[in-house]
């Protein structure tokens, strides 16, 4: 992409309603607009990132065996009246009319609604064990919509539903989410630390949130240090595998990791002291075992191996993607701006012409994009004619991990900046160099040809 004939708009300062620097970064890098309180439109740069994450969360779920299905944000009242939810959920939930006086409402999440496709289409336990996901958009009336899409009210969510036979096959899909989530966090750059919460109004048992800490979290979190040790790296995960499964969950969730609601003060003050953690933390993602909770409420029975109708044992699983890109830069910033992970970033490298015009160092920009572009990653060429002070301010404002910069001083030596957003450091290299290493960095994390 070239940034003159890219839709941009950078603000110089920061909003005063936005308090977190998540939120005032995404405003300043031109990534979202406000609409309405808790409403935002995804600019290009922001809707990029979105995108990214949403396919992060995409070929894991591929990967962890779960279909992909879509359902209507727009659902009728009736359904919700029969699990209960309709009257019981509250304020936050969205109720509309439609021009026939039907109630219907804007969904929060979608436990109803798949329960119903269920009972329509699936009639055996032969057809299970089932987990349908979709990634779709929600609508939760908060009270205090705030720090932008942290806590929207319209916000972008993957939210995940398994269909088992018995209550064993229901926790072996909550722990098989429980390790998928790990790996999909990972992907994005992110420690998203599973921790012992309250179900709420979805209802259930076993619940686990996944933490990303950090100073502006929303939830107070107590936890053993050591968790915090924990990486899930590239485990090779067979996902129909209970016994595999089931070990890297004890492993992740044996140590004290406690969000406030479910804080146990004589549990905590058995963790040896030096340990003892109170933060903030960020929920980016929640999971559910609720048993048989809106199957037997809406019939969702099938005929199990002895011929008998049974209820089936359901979990739903919930990933914040629109979340995702405020809790991404609450953990990963400077004062300078936003730094991306790899995995995340919108552009893969930024060039940055220092002198515009100049015959060698357009030519050598114009290498590099295609190089770049041909070896399967998306640059962002700043080709505007502008001071350099201003090309960088805005290239490390909007975060790409790598900028090259081109001037026809360096070029007459025959090399170019390759600069990391992360660390500051820059290095002089050839050109090809430059794209080598470039390429070797993100092959690393599974992008490019
Ligand atoms: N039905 C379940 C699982 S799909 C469910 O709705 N879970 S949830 O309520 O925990 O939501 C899932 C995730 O959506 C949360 O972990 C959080 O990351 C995100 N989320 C929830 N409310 C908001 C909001 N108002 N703004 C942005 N993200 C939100």
């Amino acid at each position: 992409m070239l940034l003159s004939r890219y839709f941009l708009p950078v603000l110089k300062e920061s909003p005063r309603d936005a308090t977190i620097v998540s939120h005032q970064y995404m405003l300043r890098a031109g990534m979202i607009k406000q609409s309405s309180a808790g409403i935002y439109s995804w600019l290009p740069l922001g809707f990029k990132v979105l995108k990214r994450i949403e396919q992060i969360v995409h070929e894991e779920q591929a990967r962890a065996g779960h279909i992909a299905i879509q359902m209507p944000t727009i659902q009728s009242a009736d359904l919700w009246r029969e699990s209960g939810r309709y009257d019981a959920y509250g304020d936050e939930l969205l109720r509309i009319k439609d021009r026939h006086d039907n109630d219907m409402l804007f969904t929060p999440t979608a436990e109803e609604l798949v329960t119903d496709i269920f009972r329509s289409h699936v009639a055996s336990y032969k057809s299970l064990p089932l987990t349908l996901y979709q990634i779709q958009w929600k609508f939760r009336d908060e009270r205090r919509p705030r720090f932008g899409v942290m806590r929207g009210r319209e916000f972008y969510m993957k939210d995940g539903y398994n269909f088992d036979l018995t209550k064993e096959d229901a926790l072996h899909a909550y722990n098989r989410h429980l390790v998928s989530y790990l790996r999909t966090y990972e992907r994005m750059g992110l420690q998203a630390i599973p921790m012992r919460a309250d179900s709420g109004p979805i209802g259930g048992d076993d619940t686990h949130e996944f933490l990303v800490l950090a100073d502006t979290g929303e939830s107070e979190v107590f936890y053993d240090s050591a968790v915090t040790d924990l990486t899930f790296g590239d485990r090779d995960i067979d996902y129909s595998d209970v016994e595999q499964c089931a070990g890297v969950m004890q492993e992740f969730t044996e140590l004290y990791a406690r969000t406030d609601e479910t804080h146990d003060a004589d549990l905590f003050a058995a963790v040896p002291e030096d340990r003892q953690r109170t933060a903030r933390g960020i929920e980016v993602g929640q999971i559910f075992y609720f048993g048989t909770k809106y199957s037997e409420a809406m019939g969702a029975t099938v005929q199990g191996p002895d011929g008998k109708p049974t209820p089936v044992h359901m979990g739903s699983h919930g990933i914040g993607v629109s979340r995702l890109l405020g809790a991404i830069i609450e953990a990963s910033h400077d004062d300078k701006g936003i730094i991306w992970p790899e995995g995340v970033t919108p552009f893969h490298a930024g060039i940055v012409n220092l002198k515009q015009g100049d015959e060698d160092a357009d030519a050598a920009c114009n290498a590099l994009y295609e190089q770049l572009t041909n070896a399967g990653l998306e640059p962002l060429y700043d080709d505007r004619n502008e001071r350099a002070g201003g090309k960088f301010a805005t290239m490390d404002l909007i975060g790409l991990p790598w900028r090259i910069t081109v001037g026809p001083r360096g070029l007459k030596n025959g090399v170019v900046e390759l600069t990391s957003r992360k660390t500051g450091t820059s290095e002089e290299l050839t050109p090809e160099a430059a794209v080598a290493k470039i390429v070797e960095i993100y092959a690393a994390h599974g992008i490019g040809k």
